[in-house]
């Protein structure tokens, strides 16, 4: 199976970036965790770009705060699809981050999630490797119906509550 890389700004993007790894424990997806940043370490960032398909990654996921260019900088290196995730800083409450990584110009896609989305971008990175690993896709299947069950299982509580 192809692993995914999951790329941050900074070790302080930790704590929000560590959220993806759970997901990628549960469906047993390898990933590779690497500290680039767009502006410190920019010919680190794009070397590890430019030969992820060698080394064997499906998808790469970057994570960066303030003017988060790195996701944008990662995808301008390679043709992996590539997941932004917009991590919320000590100012402007993550919107930031959140446009610096979304509004890319037409031509270089990142595929962003939610602002500190880790878990989502992580699940992301699996439906991505699902398309081609019919076992993971099962997997996938198998979780959605679980949250259904779980959801409806709390609609009949609240029902058997409240509408008498
Ligand atoms: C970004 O700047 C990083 O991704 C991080 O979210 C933010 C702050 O970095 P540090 O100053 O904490 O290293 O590049």
């Amino acid at each position: 199976m192809k692993k995914v890389a999951v790329i941050m700004g900074s070790d302080s993007d930790l704590p929000v970036v560590e959220k993806a790894f759970a997901v990628f424990e549960e469906y047993g997806v390898p990933f590779e965790v690497h500290v680039y940043s767009a502006h410190r370490t920019p010919v680190e960032a794009r070397v590890f770009a430019g030969s992820a398909a060698e080394n064997g990654f499906g998808v790469i996921i970057a994570a960066a705060g303030k003017a988060a260019h790195l996701a944008g900088s990662l995808a301008a290196n390679t043709v992996l699809p590539v997941i932004g995730i917009p991590v919320k800083s000590s100012t402007l409450d993550g919107l930031d981050a959140l446009l610096s990584t979304v509004q890319m110009p037409s031509g270089i896609p990142v595929a962003t999630v939610a602002i500190d989305g880790a878990q989502n971008a992580a699940l992301l990175a699996v439906q991505i490797l699902a398309v081609s690993d019919e076992g993971l896709h099962e997997k996938l299947m198998s979780a959605r119906r679980a949250a259904t069950e779980k959801v409806l299982k709390k609609d009949a509580e609240i029902a058997a509550k409240f509408n008498k």
